[in-house]
């Protein structure tokens, strides 16, 4: 859940650094890279307290992000020790490992990390950049470029589609930051332009996601 109340983090002036009282999440509401990272804090019941950048004004980026995320993006958190972590799925993995939501199986294990990787190479390039492109962002590239990328999301689209005709959920047959690696973007696809109707798996698939207790939508654009 998220904390209201006073701004994060104690300091005395015997400590040198900065001890945080809850996890801090860098964050923006349109992303779903950082819709994840919501998503897992809300299920497993992390407090966290917010700090939102923007994904369009990027100028203060190496400022607040520099030693925290290599590549200055949100979502990254400060752990309550201070350690910083960046990239949306590597964040899923630490606070998901040991709960429902990442199996023990180390084959499961791997099928979770083949979807997260297909999420990073595959899908969100195509899905999450389009959208970005003609929903949010006031610099579009020519109309080509655009289309180009918009078939690589297709062919993500038809991809996950194969799978899911005739599975449940990404792996193991049950709910896994797999799916909700895959969630966010795919559920704001028609954002950027994408028709979900000839994917019927794919959207009772988004539909199954939706229910689970604890899951909310990204806010539509
Ligand atoms: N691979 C990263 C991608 C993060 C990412 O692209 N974040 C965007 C917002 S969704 C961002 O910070 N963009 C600003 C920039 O690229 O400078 C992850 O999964 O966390």
């Amino acid at each position: 859940m998220e904390r209201a109340g006073p701004p994060v983090g104690a300091c005395s002036a015997e400590v040198d650094r900065i001890v945080l009282v809850t996890v801090l999440l860098y964050d923006n509401p349109v992303s779903g890279n950082c819709h994840k990272v919501r998503l897992i804090f809300g299920l497993l019941g992390v407090e966290f307290e917010r700090r939102e950048l923007s994904v369009v004004d990027r100028s203060d980026r190496a400022t607040v992000l520099d030693g925290l995320s290599p590549s200055l993006n949100v979502p990254t958190v400060v752990l309550e020790d201070g350690r910083p972590l960046a990239e949306s799925n590597a964040i899923l993995w630490y606070f998901a490992d040991g709960t429902r939501y990442l199996p023990d199986d180390p084959y499961e294990r791997a099928q979770v990390l083949q979807w997260m990787f297909f999420e990073q190479y595959k899908h969100e390039p195509g899905i999450a950049v389009v959208r970005f492109w003609v929903a949010i962002s006031d610099d579009p590239p020519p109309a080509a470029e655009i289309e180009a990328r918009r078939s690589a999301g297709y062919a993500a689209l038809e991809a996950m589609e194969r799978h899911l005709s005739d599975h449940e959920y990404f792996v193991g047959e049950r709910f896994t930051i797999a799916d909700i690696a895959l969630y966010p973007y795919t559920q704001v696809a028609p954002e950027g332009g994408f028709d979900l109707e000839p994917y019927p798996a794919v959207r009772r698939w988004l539909a199954r996601v939706a229910a689970q207790p604890g899951v909310f939508p990204l806010t539509p654009r």
